[in-house]
């Protein structure tokens, strides 16, 4: 069983990835993809592999031309005690001096992979992805999985069991970045630096009353609502909703936000005749002419 929330009937495995800590899966009828996290026992913690892993499930779906959305989410319950969780954060059993351990084996015999802490790529990654991200929590969100859920485009909550703490400051593994500032843009400057100072746990619904979240929604309903949700934006325009997630993010993103919506912007102008006029004179080796078009207003 993948999770107890999960309706095989509605998804299928993406073939080529053989994952141990997330999985990964395509809706069959729309552009949606689920990717969860798979390590219920210790309430969806990440270590080095998760992240991994998670990073390159989230750069193949930047490749899927038919996917608009990914449905960020922690499988469950806790086969331990029935618990639920998006993610508790970083795997604290492992945090050495300078960052996350590999597991003995594998990648720990690489020294330029000790010490990890790309848990802030993947916060790129979601942030810089072309398509939708939708945290769908389930359980506990907490410490670096709480910044997760703030980075995401947006946080569909289970009502029953949704949970939000940031812990940072009780294990002093802070999210100075985006997990922070970030979520102080969206609760508010005195809100945020609640969540943070206190470390208090807060329900779905009370993350609703903050604007911490989109929507708190029963939990047996949860991915259900959620892929509802994913279906309605995957009807819409990909370059207005790509443009738009650029829009957001521009303000916060300084000249690296700039640059991704100028990007598009660039590619946008492509397409225009103008564009080409410059292009073909230059390979044509004459004369370029604009005049035929004009200084709009
Ligand atoms: C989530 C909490 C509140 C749930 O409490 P609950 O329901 O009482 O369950 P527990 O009994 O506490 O937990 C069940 C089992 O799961 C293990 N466990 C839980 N969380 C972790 C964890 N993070 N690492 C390892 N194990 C974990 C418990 O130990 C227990 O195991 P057993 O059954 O064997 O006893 C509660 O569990 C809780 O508070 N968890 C810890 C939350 C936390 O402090 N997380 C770390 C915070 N820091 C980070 O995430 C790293 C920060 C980071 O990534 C970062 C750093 C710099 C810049 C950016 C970031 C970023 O945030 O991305």
């Amino acid at each position: 069983m993948v999770s107890a929330l999960f309706d095989a009937s509605r998804w299928q495995a993406v073939e080529g990835f053989k994952f141990k800590d997330i999985t990964f899966h395509r809706a069959v009828d729309q552009g949606t993809v689920r990717i969860a996290f798979n390590r219920p026992e210790v309430r969806n913690a990440f270590r080095p592999k998760t992240v991994d892993e998670l990073s390159r499930a989230l750069e193949a779906t930047r490749f899927m031309t038919d996917v608009g959305v990914v449905l960020l989410t922690g499988n469950g319950p806790s086969p331990k005690d029935g618990g639920w969780a998006f993610c508790s954060g970083g795997d604290q059993r492992i945090r050495g001096k300078d960052g996350y351990k590999y597991e003995p084996g594998e990648e720990a015999a690489d020294p330029a992979r000790l010490g990890r802490l790309h848990i802030l790529e993947v916060q790129r990654q979601i942030r810089f992805l072309p398509k939708v991200v939708i945290a769908v929590v389930p359980g506990w969100t907490a410490g670096g999985g709480h910044s997760l859920h703030v980075v995401c485009d947006m946080t569909i909550a289970s009502k029953e069991h949704g949970m939000f703490k940031q812990t940072d400051a009780d294990v002093a593994s802070f999210d100075a970045g985006y997990g922070s500032a970030l979520l102080a843009r969206q609760v508010g400057q005195k809100r945020a630096r609640e969540i943070f100072f206190l470390g208090q746990s807060y329900t779905a619904d009370e993350a609703f009353q903050m604007n911490a979240i989109n929507a708190s929604v029963p939990h047996a309903d949860l991915e259900k609502f959620s892929l509802e949700w994913a279906a309605e934006i995957n009807t819409k325009s990909p370059t207005a909703i790509k443009m738009l997630k650029y829009a957001f993010n521009l303000p916060d993103d300084g000249l690296v936000g700039q640059q991704l919506f100028a990007g598009e912007a660039t590619r946008l102008g492509y397409g225009t005749e103008e564009a080409q006029e410059g292009r073909d004179a230059f390979v044509h080796k004459r004369k370029r002419d604009f005049k035929r078009f004009p200084w709009t207003y």
